[in-house]
């Protein structure tokens, strides 16, 4: 197989090996290309970052391993490529933890509303044990978490009004990713609920059959929904991480030292990403400003947190969840070193 594969070429050889509990490959001069996927395009820092991984891991292993990111949502949907993730047929994969919030509970917690108080925090606590422990709760649904990356704060946009109250999402239909916690929340505010796939928000929103959704600046720019949904109100009611995983298939097939590298590799993209992150939420913001999107701050956000704050309840009820989630609310915001070391 070349290094360069189409979306049919990958999906077929994955389905087809799939069935037969094999896995593809990338062989490269007696090494191996990892494939992996990402949602956004090339110039997005998710992809840089593991581009830049995959650049430590070919350097440090003189060419034997390397990293081909298909991105662009090339071979689809994130629940799709999870999916072929968790049978092997795709090495690598790089998503937010929304869609992993189905498989499993741990995944909530970074997840929850109005969690993590600023940026230093949530680094505090992913860098930490806690991200760690959330990272080690995929291996038994077949996949390794290698590190998580910045997402930002979603906030909610529309093409109706500015939002300043939940009153103001009343009845508007607000896409969200395919997860029950984020349906839960859009509920807990009295807007209607649409799970959708990412891929297909712009058309939605330009054909009315949406009125809204939430997402962090670089992604509301970078997908034109600004174009269709000029409306951005500063609500911040999320930082779901993003999340690099591999396939525990290709994991166990790797030598110890391999797998050393491939984490120590992933681990250094951390710091690299939170760089190009930070520029481009700023890029973003000024781009959205120069575009005419009306930006507004929501000073009552006790309004949107004590609503949304009681699908905690709901979704936090192991023992395990519940003192991960105390051991965050309990940290330092000033501990996050922003280097990304687990
Ligand atoms: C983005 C995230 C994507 C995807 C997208 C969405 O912020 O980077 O992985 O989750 O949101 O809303 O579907």
């Amino acid at each position: 197989m070349t290094e360069f594969m189409t979306r049919r070429a990958v999906l077929g050889w994955a389905g087809g090996i799939g069935a037969l509990g094999l896995l593809p490959g990338c062989e490269r001069r007696g090494g191996r290309m990892l494939t992996s996927s990402d949602t956004h395009p090339s110039d997005y820092p998710t992809v840089q970052a593991v581009n830049e991984m995959g650049r430590l891991l070919s350097e440090r292993t003189e060419g034997r391993l390397g990293i081909h990111v298909y991105a662009g949502g090339q071979l689809g949907a994130e629940r799709d490529t999870l999916e072929i993730t968790t049978f092997g047929g795709l090495d690598m994969n790089r998503v937010n933890l929304a869609p992993l919030t189905a498989i499993e509970p741990m995944t909530v917690i970074p997840s929850l509303p109005f969690l993590f108080r600023s940026t230093a925090h949530m680094r505090a606590a992913l860098d930490g044990a806690v991200g760690q422990a959330v990272l080690d709760s995929l291996r038994p649904h077949g996949m390794v978490g290698l590190c998580f990356y910045d997402s930002g704060e979603r906030s909610f946009y529309n093409t109706k009004r500015p939002v300043q109250t939940p009153e103001d999402l009343k009845g508007l239909k607000i896409r969200v990713q395919n997860s029950d916690l984020f349906v839960a929340m859009i509920k807990a505010l009295g807007a209607d609920a649409t799970p959708m796939d990412a891929g297909e928000v712009y058309q939605a929103l330009v054909q009315g059959v949406i009125d809204g959704a939430e997402n962090n600046q670089p992604s509301y720019f970078t997908g034109r929904h600004f174009e269709a949904a000029p409306f951005y109100s500063l609500t911040r009611h999320v930082m779901a991480p993003e999340i690099l995983v591999m396939s525990m298939a290709r994991w166990e097939k790797l030598s110890p030292a391999d797998r050393e590298l491939v984490q120590e590799t992933a681990r250094l993209s951390v710091p690299f990403m939170r760089g190009l992150w930070d520029r481009r939420v700023m890029e973003a913001t000024e781009k959205l400003l120069a575009s005419g999107v009306k930006v507004n701050e929501v000073t009552d956000i006790a309004a949107f947190s004590d609503l949304m704050r009681p699908v905690w309840d709901r979704f936090i009820t192991t023992p395990e969840q519940k003192r991960l989630v105390a051991a965050i609310e309990a940290m330092d915001d000033a501990a996050g070193t922003g280097e990304g070391t687990p």
